[in-house]
């Protein structure tokens, strides 16, 4: 009775972690058109995200002597921020679908408020925690500088790179390193809520995540990860949103003709996952 009782708290808390879809692909340059489809913002004690455009009034920027965007008339730009208060532990955080860099090289535009700013980028693991990624999850992380912070008309976005060689499979692209590029600011001037805008982020032409099957997560490994997906998905703890989570989780039962699948998530599905996952079922799998 015991034992059982810690078997249903593990199995609880495995349904209680954290865990992402499978997504698509990065949308290059899409703030540009004012669109965020591909991106998720949020945030840390009030810290927010904005799409603000060309032209158009926002706080700091005013109306009358705007800064250009890069794009020019009416393009639009990502406003990353702390809370209007300025409170110095609340950051701002815009978060990409998982996507494969097809490019050694990242680049995007940016331009800050103010010097008191710190402004980051983070490359993450498709597993990690958006908001409180482990350091393990954490693929790479840097600074953006800008050389020439201010505000008004005589102030220009600035030209970033970040090297994505070590992540980037020039032979064969769709074997490199699926990620979610993460975009991180807040003040270091206390009651200042100073911003950074960022625009037109490029990491080459958009590859399409590959579908595996058993692989909810997209992190292109079937492991436990995905096998508590699916039990979060029997759970009713998470829905399926669209179909292509149905096709990449029903991956049982096992058919004569080779092919597999009964139209849903079950409890089968979830042992599959295990045993693959504990190294039970070698390739070629389902
Ligand atoms: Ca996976
Ligand atoms: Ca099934």
């Amino acid at each position: 009775m015991k034992s059982g009782l810690r078997g249903l708290g593990l199995l609880l808390m495995l349904i209680a972690q954290p865990a992402f879809a499978a997504g698509e692909t990065l949308v290059n340059g899409n703030f540009a058109t004012g669109d965020l489809t591909g991106w998720t913002s949020g945030g840390i004690k009030g810290g927010f995200v904005l799409l603000v455009q060309n032209g158009q009034a926002f706080p700091g920027n005013s109306a009358a002597d705007p800064i250009s965007f890069p794009d020019g008339e009416k393009s639009w730009a990502a406003d990353v921020r702390s809370n209007f208060e300025g409170t110095l532990d609340s950051v701002g955080i815009l978060v990409s679908d998982l996507f494969i860099p097809n490019s050694p090289t990242l680049k995007f535009q940016t331009h800050s408020q103010h010097a008191n700013v710190e402004a980051q980028i983070l490359l993450l693991k498709a597993t990690a925690d958006p908001i409180y990624p482990k350091p393990e999850d954490l693929l790479m992380q840097v600074a953006v500088v800008n050389t020439t912070p201010g505000e008004g008309s005589l102030y220009s976005f600035e030209e970033q790179t970040v090297d994505l060689s070590s992540f980037y499979n020039a032979s064969n692209p769709l074997r490199g390193t699926p990620m979610r590029l993460e975009i991180r600011q807040r003040t270091t001037q206390a009651r200042k809520g100073w911003y950074t805008l960022f625009t037109n982020f490029d990491a080459g032409p958009s590859l399409p995540m590959p579908e595996l099957p058993g692989d909810l997560n997209g992190d292109q490994r079937r492991d436990t990860l995905d096998a508590v997906l699916a039990l979060q998905i029997i759970a009713g703890v998470r829905s399926v949103p669209n179909p292509i989570w149905l096709k990449i989780g029903d991956i049982s039962p096992k058919h004569p003709d080779g092919s597999y699948g009964d139209g849903s998530i079950n409890i089968g599905d979830v042992i599959h996952l295990l045993r693959r996952a504990i190294g039970l079922e070698p390739d070629p799998w389902p």
